[in-house]
């Protein structure tokens, strides 16, 4: 369901595993969405970044080493639904992200990657876009099937790009 409301927060959990540092303003939010459930911090997330109007976050299913999701935090279905504003406040995070990613793991390449609909093989109905790092001869296909991550892995990649964020 969606609604607009203000997010709850728990100040005594902090970092990696914990919900990510939440705040008081309203937002549009849907209570069934995954990703929702991220910002509001009832589902943990490895948590890269985070600004007033995104988060950026490691991806639970990663394709390569370095796979991050960016998200507005409010609750807009895809490209067609997200206003213009709050899409450049997203990319703008993309482009800070895939830089540091860049810089940390230094990939051959880095694909941006936004799906739109089922054709397009969208998992998740919360607008978003995924920042794969590639390496010559990977072979990963675009549309990667859903295999779990090693956590603790992932977790590292986490705090590697981390380091290297601009304060
Ligand atoms: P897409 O297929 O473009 O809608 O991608 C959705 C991505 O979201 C997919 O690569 C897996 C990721 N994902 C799904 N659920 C979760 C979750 O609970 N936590 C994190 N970190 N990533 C998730």
């Amino acid at each position: 369901m969606i609604s607009a409301g203000a997010a709850g927060h728990d100040s005594r959990l902090t970092d990696h595993e914990s919900p990510i540092t939440n705040y008081g303003d309203i937002m549009r939010t849907d209570s069934e969405c995954i990703f929702c459930k991220i910002v509001t911090g009832d589902v943990p997330c490895f948590k890269l970044y985070e600004d007033d109007q995104t988060i950026a976050f490691m991806d639970i299913n990663p394709a390569n080493e370095g796979h991050t999701l960016v998200i507005p935090k409010e609750h807009w279905e895809d490209v067609y639904a997200i206003s213009p504003e709050l899409l450049a406040a997203t990319v703008q995070t993309v482009q800070k992200i895939a830089r540091v990613v860049n810089q940390t793991l230094n990939p051959d390449g880095i694909n941006l990657v936004q799906a739109n609909g089922k054709g397009a093989a969208q998992s998740v109905q919360h607008f978003h876009m995924h920042i794969l790092p590639r390496r010559v001869g990977d072979e990963v296909k675009l549309n990667w099937g859903l295999h779990p991550g090693d956590m603790d892995a992932v977790k590292d990649v986490c705090e590697r790009v981390k380091r290297n964020l601009p304060v």
